[in-house]
C-alpha cells in the first residue's frame, strides 16, 4: 500500500522563502482548502494519509518532499539550502523512522528533496542554489550501497530540478526546456511544456495516476495527446510560495 505523508499548511506561509517568484498576498484559509483536495486526491489514488500538524513557525513545512528521500530500502533525510527549512526534517524524521532506516546529509553538504528525481535504480539530481556539491557527493556515497546511481544535472533559473523536469510515464518526461537541457535524460521521450505555462512542468505521479495542477490547460493537452490521464488540483495558493505538487507529499510503498 502507499503512504503519503503530508503536513497542513502553517499559518505564517506568507512569510515563505521566495527565490524566482514576485511574493504576493497568500489566502491561508484558500491555500488550507487546497490542500485538503490535494490530500484527497492522493486518497482517491490510493495513498493511506498521514496529516503531521502544521509548524506555526515554519512557513514552508507544508513542502514535506524537500527534507527527505524516500527509496524502497532506505531514507535519506536532507539538508535544505534553505537555513529557515533545517528544522522541518525532525518530525518527519520521527514518522519516517517507522517505515526506513534513516540516513542523512551532513555539513557542509545541502540537498532538497525537490532536486532529486528518481527514475528507477537513477537519482537525478539539480545543481540548484539549494544543492550543492557536498550535498551530491554524500548522496552518491550513502546510496551506491544499495545500488542506486547519482546523476548530477545542470539546471537554471528556476528553484529545484522538478520545477523544470518530471517524469510523466516510465520513460517519459516533462520538460520546461528553458529551465534544463535535454542532454542528460537521452533515451526518454520527451514532451515539452507549452511556452505560455514556465511552470507546468511540476507534476506528481501517484501509483498509476498522476496530479497536475489546473492551471496549465495547454500543457495538459500535451499530456492528454500523449496518452496521459490526470487528476487535476487547484493549488494557487501553494504556487504563490513557490510550491507545486510534488512538494506537498513524500509518497512511498510501506505500512508502519
Ligand atoms: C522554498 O522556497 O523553499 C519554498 N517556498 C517552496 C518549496 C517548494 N518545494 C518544492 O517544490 N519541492
Amino acid at each position: 500500500m502507499l503512504t503519503a505523508i503530508t503536513r497542513k499548511v502553517s499559518p505564517s506561509m506568507g512569510q515563505c522563502e521566495l527565490s524566482y517568484v514576485p511574493r504576493v498576498d497568500i489566502d491561508i484559509a484558500l491555500a488550507r482548502r487546497q490542500h485538503y483536495q490535494y490530500q484527497q486526491a492522493l486518497s482517491a489514488l490510493g495513498c493511506r494519509v498521514i496529516t503531521l500538524p502544521a509548524e506555526d513557525e515554519l512557513p514552508d513545512a507544508v513542502f514535506v518532499e524537500d527534507v527527505a528521500l524516500v527509496l524502497d530500502e532506505v531514507a535519506v533525510m536532507t539538508r535544505p539550502g534553505a537555513a529557515s527549512r533545517r528544522p522541518e526534517g525532525a518530525s518527519v524524521a520521527a514518522t519516517l523512522s517507522q517505515y526506513r532506516n534513516l540516513l542523512s546529509i551532513q555539513a557542509p553538504g545541502t540537498l532538497e528533496g525537490g532536486d532529486m528525481m528518481r527514475v528507477g535504480r537513477t537519482i537525478y539530481v539539480g545543481r540548484s542554489a539549494r544543492t550543492n556539491s557536498s550535498g551530491i557527493e554524500q548522496l552518491t556515497r550513502l546510496l551506491s550501497d544499495y545500488g542506486y546511481a547519482v546523476h548530477p544535472v545542470a539546471m537554471t533559473e528556476c528553484l529545484h530540478l522538478k520545477s523544470a523536469v518530471t517524469l510523466v510515464a516510465d520513460e517519459t518526461l516533462l520538460i520546461q526546456p528553458e529551465w534544463v537541457g535535454r542532454d542528460d535524460f537521452a533515451g526518454f521521450k520527451i514532451i515539452e511544456i507549452d511556452p505560455g505555462e514556465p511552470h507546468a512542468a511540476n507534476t506528481l505521479r501517484v501509483g498509476s495516476g498522476m496530479i497536475y495542477p489546473s492551471c496549465f490547460p495547454r500543457t495538459l493537452e500535451r499530456l492528454s495527446k500523449a496518452g496521459i490521464t490526470v487528476t487535476t488540483v487547484d493549488v494557487s495558493e501553494l504556487q504563490k510560495a513557490e510550491g507545486a505538487v510534488t512538494c506537498c507529499s513524500l509518497i512511498f510503498e510501506g505500512e508502519p
